[in-house]
């Protein structure tokens, strides 16, 4: 069945130019298909409607202000098993435990600064995308 997700990339992806190299990773992946892309630089209400659940956890200020640093790219991708796919390219939440090969396995080192956001089940990809794309049907 085909899917929806929301994915953000990073503040540290963007600053970094690997824009092209991580979009590139999910359009050749399969038939999945870019069907919304903005650069965006988010703002604080935005940011906490994104990240409700962690809330009062230590990493949860820092990570706000990071990812409200600079622009982030902001896309939907579409198709086959896509929400499961994205986070599997991605790779685990920490960089150094990532495998070599993912996304973030490749690219990062900081946990805060893991380069990709992709919404990690169906009720998540539909809570995020309305928060991201309100107007998107
Ligand atoms: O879904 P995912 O992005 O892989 O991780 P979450 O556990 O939902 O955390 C969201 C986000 O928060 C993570 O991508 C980096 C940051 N973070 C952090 O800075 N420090 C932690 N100990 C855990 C998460
Ligand atoms: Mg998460």
């Amino acid at each position: 069945m085909s899917e929806r997700t929301l994915v953000l990339l990073k503040p540290d992806a963007v600053r970094r130019g690997l824009i092209g190299e991580i979009t590139g990773r999910i359009e050749s992946k399969s038939d999945w298909a870019v069907t919304a892309l903005e650069l965006r630089t988010l703002d604080r209400s935005t940011l906490e409607q994104h990240y409700a659940e962690h809330v009062g956890k230590p990493f949860y200020e820092p990570l706000v202000e990071f990812m409200a640093s600079g622009p982030s790219v902001v896309m939907v991708v579409e198709g086959e098993r896509v929400i499961e796919g994205v986070r599997a390219l991605a790779g685990p939440t920490d960089p150094i435990a990532a495998p070599p090969g993912s996304i973030r396995g490749d690219f990062g080192t900081i946990v805060r600064e893991n380069l990709i956001h992709a919404s990690d089940s169906e009720e998540s990809a539909a809570r995020e995308l309305k928060i991201f794309f309100p107007d998107f049907s």
